[in-house]
C-alpha cells in the first residue's frame, strides 16, 4: 500500500522555482500541449509508491512521444550549419540592369537570414574540417523570398547535377564502414575525383587555405552559376554573385586547424555567435559581375559551365550593397535547422541560366525539403515564411496552419458575380517573367564541347597563388593522397594533376615519395590564362586586426599596468581580449587585487587566438615552465605563424618553447601584437615547417 506520508515528502522537494513563486512573478504555469496545466513535472502516475506506470498518464506519455521524434533528417549535405538574421541594404541601386525589388533604391532595407556550413560533415561534425563552405542567404523581399544559395568557392566539382549523388557518396563516410567523417582524404573521394577530370579546378581550391577558414566572418561567397538580370524593359543581361567580407579574407593553417577541431569543434559556431552578441555584427559587401551574350560568346571557356569562374580583371565587380547580421537565432532547431533554401526562389528581376548544374538544383532542393520537413507546407514554417503579402489556390496537406476562408479553391472562377470574394488572380503588373530566350536544337544527353576545358583555369588558379599559398595546395595533396590507401587511385590523380602543371605534380609526388606517372590525356589543349591576383588571399589580405582575438597568459604576480595597457589597446584596435590562466578561478595581481579571467589554459590552446601576449610574473613564468599545457601554447603560436608578445619575465617560456626571435615575436613593445594579429608570418614557414 502507498506511504502517502512518504510521497508527500518527495512530491515537496524543492524544484528552484515552486509553483506559487511562478504563479506571484507571473511565469507561466507549465503545461501539457494541448494546454492543461501540470503539477508535477518529476513523478510519473503509479498505482502506488513501488507500482508500474499508470498508461492513463497522459502527461508522461505526451512528454515522452514528443521527444522521441524530436530530431527530423538531417541535410543530406550541408548539415553542420550555423545561421544568424540580419539585413541587406541596397547602396548602389541598378533599376537599368533589373528590376529586382532590392536593387531599386539607394538605402533600401530588407530582412534576411543566412547560413554557413560544412558540406561533407554531419550534423553533429567538428566546424573546422577540410571542406567547401555553404554561404546561404534569404531575402524576405517585398516582392518574394529570394534565396542566394553559394559557397565560398565560386566554382564546383562537376558540370551536370547528373553526378551530384555520386560526388557526395564519394566523399560521405564510406559505405561499408561508416568512416572517415567530414573528412574528403579518403580513398572514394580521391577515387572519383581522379576519374572526374572536370573536377580539378574545384580541387585546387579545395586543396586552398579557402577551405580552412579562420571564421564565416572572415569568408567570400559566390552564387557560382551564371543568372539572369532582366530590367522593366526586357532587357537581359547574365550576372554572378560576390559576396565579399569586410574584415578580409583569412584562413587556418592545416595543423592549426586540425587542432582546433579538437579543442572546439564548435570553433566557427561560438565564433559567429559571440560575435553577434558582442555587437561586432558582421558584415559583407554584394557586388555583381555583369556581361552580355557578346562577352561569354568570346570566352576561351563557357559561362554556363560552373567549374568556370569570370576573372575579376575581366570583369569588374560592382558593388550593390551589404549585408550585416546582427541578431542571433533564438532557437537553433526553428531556424537553423528548419530553414529551408530553394534557388528556384527567385523575384522578379532575376532569373536562371541554363547551367546544368544550376537546372538540377531547381529540383533537388524541393524535393529535400518535403523530405526532411516533412510537408508541402513547410513554407508555412516562420524562417521560411515569405514576409510579403501570399495568396494562391495551394490547399490543405499536412500541417497546414493557414485557415483559407471562402468557397472557391480554384481559378478561374465567377464567384464575384455573386457577390462573394473570388480570390487572388495572376496579374503582369510587377510579376515574375522568364526572360525570353531562343533556344533551338536536338534533344540529347550530352555536354557541350565548349564544356571541354578542365584545366586551363586549375592552372589559372594555382599560378595566381603567392609561393607560401603554393605550398599549401601542395601540402595538401600530399596529405590527403597519403591517406588515400590505394596506389593506382593516388597515381591517377597525380596524372591527371600533371595537365595543371608538371612542376607541381612532380612536387606533390616527391612529398609522397613516388615516381610520376604519365600524364593523362586531356580532351583540349591546356592553356595559359593570365594570372589572376583576386583569386589569392595573400595578395588580398585584410586591412587590419578588427574582430580578432588575442589572448594574455596571466599568472598570480602579473603586472597590473601592464594588463591594464593590453585591455585599452585591445579596446581601442576593435580586438577581442581572452585572459587565460592555469585555473579558471583566476590570479592575483602583483597590486594584491584579483583579476578574473576568461579561461583556464588546458582548455585554451593558443590555436583559438589570432596572436598570443604572455605577461606572467618571474615566478608565475618559471612554475608556466613546468606545465606542458604552456609550453604547447607558446610553441604552436610560433608554429602557426602567429605574433607573439613577451615580457621580459616570460622570455624563459620562449626558450623552452624553441621560439627564436623574428619579426612577430615582440619582446620591447608587447602591444604592437594587437596591430597585427591578423597577419601571419609567411616568411617564417620555411624555418619551421616541412613546407614541400
Ligand atoms: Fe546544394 C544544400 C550550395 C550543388 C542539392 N547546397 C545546399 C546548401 C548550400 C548548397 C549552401 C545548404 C543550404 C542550407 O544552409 O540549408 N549546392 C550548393 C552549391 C552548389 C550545389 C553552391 C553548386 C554550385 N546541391 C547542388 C546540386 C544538388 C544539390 C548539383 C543536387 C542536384 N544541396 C542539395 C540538397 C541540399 C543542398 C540535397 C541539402 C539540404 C538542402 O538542400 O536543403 O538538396
Amino acid at each position: 500500500m502507498s506511504d502517502n506520508t512518504k510521497n508527500s515528502i518527495i512530491n515537496d522537494q524543492p524544484r528552484g522555482k515552486g509553483d506559487e513563486v511562478q504563479q506571484k512573478n507571473g511565469t507561466a504555469t507549465l503545461t501539457t500541449n494541448h494546454g492543461v496545466s501540470i503539477s508535477d513535472n518529476q513523478n510519473s502516475l503509479r498505482s502506488h509508491d513501488h507500482g508500474p506506470t499508470l498508461l492513463e498518464d497522459f502527461v508522461l506519455r505526451e512528454k515522452i512521444f514528443h521527444f522521441d521524434h524530436e530530431r527530423i533528417p538531417e541535410r543530406i549535405v550541408h548539415a553542420r550549419g550555423s545561421g544568424a538574421h540580419g539585413y541587406f541594404e541596397c547602396t548602389n541601386p541598378i533599376p537599368e540592369l533589373t528590376m529586382a525589388s532590392i536593387f531599386q533604391k539607394k538605402g533600401h532595407k530588407v530582412p534576411l537570414f543566412a547560413r554557413f556550413s560544412t558540406v561533407a560533415g554531419e550534423k553533429g561534425s567538428k566546424d573546422t574540417p577540410r571542406d567547401v563552405r555553404g554561404f546561404a542567404v534569404k531575402f524576405y523581399t517585398e516582392t518574394g523570398n529570394w534565396d542566394l544559395v553559394g559557397n565560398n568557392i565560386p566554382v564546383f566539382f562537376i558540370q551536370d547535377a547528373m553526378k551530384f549523388p555520386d560526388l557526395i557518396h564519394a566523399v560521405k563516410p564510406e559505405a561499408d564502414r561508416g568512416f572517415p567523417q567530414a573528412a574528403s582524404a579518403h580513398d572514394t573521394f580521391w577515387d572519383f575525383i581522379s576519374l572526374m577530370p572536370e573536377s580539378m579546378h574545384m580541387i585546387m581550391w579545395a586543396m586552398s587555405d579557402r577551405a580552412i577558414p579562420r571564421s564565416y566572418r572572415m569568408m567570400e561567397g559566390f552564387g557560382v552559376h551564371t543568372f539572369r538580370f532582366i530590367n522593366n524593359q526586357n532587357d537581359i543581361k547574365f550576372v554572378k554573385f560576390h559576396w565579399r567580407p569586410l574584415l578580409g579574407l583569412q584562413s587556418t593553417l592545416w595543423d592549426e586547424a586540425v587542432k582546433i577541431s579538437g579543442a572546439d569543434p564548435d570553433y566557427h559556431r561560438r565564433d559567429l555567435w559571440e560575435a553577434i552578441h558582442s555587437g561586432n555584427f558582421p558584415e559583407w559587401e554584394l557586388a555583381v559581375q555583369i556581361f552580355d551574350e557578346d562577352f561569354a560568346n568570346y570566352q576561351e571557356y563557357d559561362v554556363l559551365d560552373a567549374t568556370k569562374l569570370i576573372p575579376e580583371e575581366d570583369v569588374v565587380l560592382q558593388v550593390v550593397g551589404r549585408m550585416v547580421l546582427d541578431r542571433n537565432p533564438e532557437n537553433h532547431f526553428a531556424e537553423v535547422e528548419q530553414v529551408a533554401f530553394l534557388p528556384t526562389n527567385v523575384i522578379p528581376g532575376i532569373d536562371f541560366s541554363e547551367d546544368p548544374l544550376l537546372q538540377g538544383r531547381l529540383f533537388s532542393y524541393l524535393d529535400t525539403q518535403k523530405s526532411r520537413l516533412g510537408t508541402t507546407n513547410f513554407h508555412q514554417i516562420p524562417i521560411n515564411a515569405p514576409r510579403c503579402p501570399m495568396h494562391n489556390f495551394q490547399r490543405d496537406g499536412m500541417m497546414q496552419t493557414h485557415l483559407h476562408p471562402g468557397r472557391a479553391s480554384y481559378e478561374p472562377n465567377s464567384l464575384d458575380e455573386a457577390g462573394e470574394d473570388q480570390g487572388p488572380r495572376p496579374s503582369t503588373h510587377g510579376a515574375f517573367t522568364t526572360a525570353n530566350i531562343k533556344g533551338e536544337g536536338v534533344k540529347l544527353r550530352l555536354r557541350s564541347s565548349s564544356f571541354a576545358d578542365h584545366y586551363s583555369q586549375a592552372r589559372q588558379f594555382l599560378f595566381s597563388q603567392t609561393e607560401a599559398e603554393q605550398n599549401h595546395i601542395a601540402a595538401a595533396f600530399v596529405f590527403e593522397l597519403s591517406k588515400v590507401e590505394l596506389t593506382h587511385v593516388r597515381l591517377r590523380v597525380l596524372s591527371s594533376l600533371r595537365n595543371v602543371s608538371d612542376d607541381f605534380a612532380k612536387k606533390v609526388s616527391i612529398g609522397l615519395n613516388i615516381d610520376l606517372p604519365k600524364k593523362m590525356q586531356a580532351l583540349v589543349q591546356v592553356k595559359d590564362f593570365p594570372v589572376s591576383d583576386k583569386l589569392s588571399i595573400h595578395k588580398n589580405p585584410p586591412i587590419s586586426s578588427k574582430g580578432r582575438c588575442i589572448a594574455a597568459l596571466v599568472t598570480d604576480g602579473t603586472d597590473d599596468d601592464e594588463i591594464n595597457n593590453i585591455k585599452m589597446a585591445c579596446k581601442k584596435a576593435g580586438v577581442v581580449l581572452k585572459l587565460i590562466a592555469s585555473k579558471i578561478g583566476g590570479i592575483e595581481l602583483k597590486s594584491g587585487a584579483h583579476l578574473n579571467v576568461d579561461g583556464q589554459l588546458a582548455g585554451n590552446p593558443s590555436v583559438l587566438f589570432d596572436a598570443i601576449i604572455l605577461v606572467p610574473s618571474a615566478k608565475g613564468a618559471e612554475a608556466l615552465l613546468k606545465d606542458a599545457a604552456a609550453i604547447g601554447f607558446v610553441s604552436d603560436a610560433y608554429s602557426h605563424l602567429k605574433a607573439i608578445g613577451a615580457n621580459t619575465q616570460s622570455q624563459v617560456l620562449l626558450k623552452k618553447a624553441n621560439v627564436e626571435n623574428d619579426d612577430f615575436v615582440y619582446v620591447k613593445q608587447i602591444l604592437s601584437v594587437i596591430e597585427v594579429a591578423h597577419q601571419r608570418m609567411w616568411a617564417r614557414e620555411p624555418f619551421i615547417s616541412m613546407v614541400i
